[in-house]
C-alpha cells in the first residue's frame, strides 16, 4: 500500500503521520506544501492544515484523525491505546493530581 503525504516537512505534526506509517509498514509519497503562495492545496485541505494524507478512496486532515485511520486500515501495531490500556492511563492521571 501506498499513500500521498502533503506536508510542511519541518511540521511535528507531518513528522508525527511519517512516524506513524513507518511503523505500519505503509510507503508514502510526499507533496511538499509551499509556504508561498498560500493556499495552493486547498482542495486537498481546506483550513490549510497539513498533514494531510490521501488514502485513495479518501483524504484525511489532521494528524490524529490520520493515526486513527491508520489503525482501522492496519490494526498491528496499535497506535491509540486499546481501552483497558486507556483506563489505566486515567487511573495514572488521577493519581498524578490528586
Ligand atoms: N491538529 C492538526 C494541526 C496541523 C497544523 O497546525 N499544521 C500546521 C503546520 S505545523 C499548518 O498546516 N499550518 C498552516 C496554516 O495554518 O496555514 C494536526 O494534528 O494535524
Amino acid at each position: 500500500m501506498n499513500v500521498t503525504l502533503y506536508q510542511f516537512r519541518i511540521s511535528p505534526f507531518c513528522d508525527k503521520v511519517r512516524r506513524a506509517l513507518k511503523l505500519k509498514g505503509i510507503g508514502w509519497t510526499v507533496v511538499e506544501i509551499p509556504v508561498v503562495p498560500p493556499g495552493k492545496f486547498k482542495h486537498v485541505s481546506p483550513t490549510n492544515k497539513f498533514p494531510a494524507v490521501d488514502f485513495g478512496d479518501r483524504i484525511i486532515v489532521d494528524s490524529t484523525d490520520i493515526i486513527a485511520h491508520l489503525d482501522a486500515i492496519a490494526p498491528e501495531p496499535r497506535l491509540i491505546p486499546g481501552r483497558a490500556v486507556e483506563r489505566r492511563r486515567r487511573i495514572w492521571n488521577r493519581w498524578e493530581i490528586t
